[in-house]
Formats: C-alpha cells, sequence, structure tokens
C-alpha cells in the first residue's frame, strides 16, 4: 500500500530584499569561484565534526522520490587509506599505461595527473561517495532507486560545497575502475562507488593548473 502525500507549511524558507538577494548571489560566486581542485593535501588533521556536517549537508540534497540512494564512507584509518592508495595505484597504472586512449590522454596533460597517488594517504579524510542502484528491504526484496545517479551527484557537489564553505580543499578522484572500494570498505553489492572525494588542508607549497572556466556567454543562454 503506497503511502498518503503528508503535507506541512513551509516554515524554513527565507526571503531576501532584491538588493540583498544581488549581493548573496554575488557573494556567493565570489567564494565558490575560489575553490579549487587539489592534488597535494598536509596531512594535517581535520575535526570529525566537520566532516559529519558536511556529510548531513550533502545529505540534504534533492533526490529521486527521497530515497535518498547514497552511502558515505568516511576514511581516516592510515592502514585502510594505505589499501585503497595501493588498489587505486594499480589501477591508474593500467590506465596510464595501456587502457586510456591518447585522446584521454592528451586531455589531461594539462592537469599533470599521473599513477601516483600519494594524497590518498596524506590527506586525514578520503570519503568514498557510494551511489545505491536499488534499496532493500529488511525482508531482502529489492525496490527501485529513481534517477540514483543524478542525485549523487546532486550530493557530492553538496558535498564539494560543504567542504569549500567549512575552509578545506577537496579533490574528486576517480580511480577506474573502482570496484575494489566495495570490498576494502565492506559495502554491499548494491553499491556502486561513485567516486573518491579526498578531503583536507592543502600542502603549504600546494600548485594548481592554470586553467580557466567558460564564460557566462559560453554556458548559458536566455531567451
Ligand atoms: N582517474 C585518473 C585520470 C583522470 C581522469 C580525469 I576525466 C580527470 O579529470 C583527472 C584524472 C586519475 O585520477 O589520475
Amino acid at each position: 500500500m503506497a503511502l498518503q502525500p503528508d503535507f506541512q507549511p513551509l516554515t524554513t524558507y527565507q526571503e531576501y530584499p532584491i538588493d540583498e538577494m544581488k549581493q548573496r548571489a554575488e557573494t556567493f560566486y565570489n567564494d565558490i569561484r575560489r575553490r579549487r581542485t587539489v592534488r597535494e593535501f598536509s596531512d594535517r588533521p581535520v575535526p570529525r565534526e566537520v566532516i559529519e556536517n558536511c556529510l548531513l549537508a550533502a545529505a540534504t540534497a534533492p533526490n529521486g522520490a527521497n530515497m535518498q540512494p547514497w552511502h558515505f564512507v568516511a576514511v581516516s584509518d592510515s592502514g585502510i587509506k594505505r589499501q585503497i592508495r595501493i588498489a587505486a595505484e594499480e589501477e591508474e597504472l593500467e590506465f596510464y599505461q595501456n587502457r586510456a586512449p591518447q585522446e584521454w590522454l592528451d586531455a589531461l596533460a594539462p592537469l599533470g595527473t599521473d599513477e601516483h597517488k600519494p594524497f590518498l594517504e596524506t590527506a586525514p579524510y578520503l570519503i568514498a561517495v557510494f551511489a545505491q542502484r536499488h534499496g532493500v528491504l529488511p525482508d531482502g526484496r529489492k525496490f527501485k532507486h529513481y534517477y540514483a545517479i543524478e542525485s549523487v551527484g546532486i550530493a557530492t557537489g553538496m558535498l564539494i560545497t560543504a567542504v569549500h564553505h567549512a575552509g578545506l580543499v577537496s579533490l574528486t578522484h576517480t580511480p577506474s575502475p573502482m570496484n575494489f572500494l566495495n570490498k576494502l570498505l565492506g559495502r554491499p553489492g548494491n553499491e556502486r562507488p561513485f567516486l573518491l572525494l579526498v578531503v583536507g588542508y592543502p600542502a603549504e607549497d600546494a600548485k594548481v593548473p592554470s586553467i580557466t572556466k567558460k564564460p557566462l556567454n559560453e554556458i548559458a543562454t536566455f531567451i
């Protein structure tokens, strides 16, 4: 039997005067545009509470039929981080040496990436994001998750934003394939690794590639 709708007043919405709205939109843009993907991390520890609040923020994401088809594994254990590094570097070596077509390697060239992933051990937290392709009822029956990948993508974007807002940096890392994460982190077969978010402080001498973002008139059309 399907549940009946149960509504309550919208009490959390806040409207701002137009000038304040303009200011907020501009201020937010100017803050989020400072975010850079970082590949050189400090080993400085990060409070677990910060990670918890970032995950709670991510889990407020809009998602298909509110099934919240995600699971996050926050890894700070150095032994598990090492195992993740070893497994990821094995896949990455194969990727850079054999699997990646030249066109893909050419596209990555400006980023200067290679198969070495020391940040997987240096950074204080690795957050493995899993997408649940379907849900499982207590009796073991499966039920469909709608728009699972879109939902997890939105939640991950919000997680990245929350991490930035807290004053930390992140790296969206996608060792490919990354099914080793299920085994290492003990996640069930209905969960597919979506990405590994590396989180922490940047290394003091961290460098980032000189790249630019497309201008508004290329990314958007107003009609
Ligand atoms: N997973 C590899 C390759 C890689 C792919 C893309 I697309 C990037 O934007 C960056 C890297 C790696 O992590 O090196």
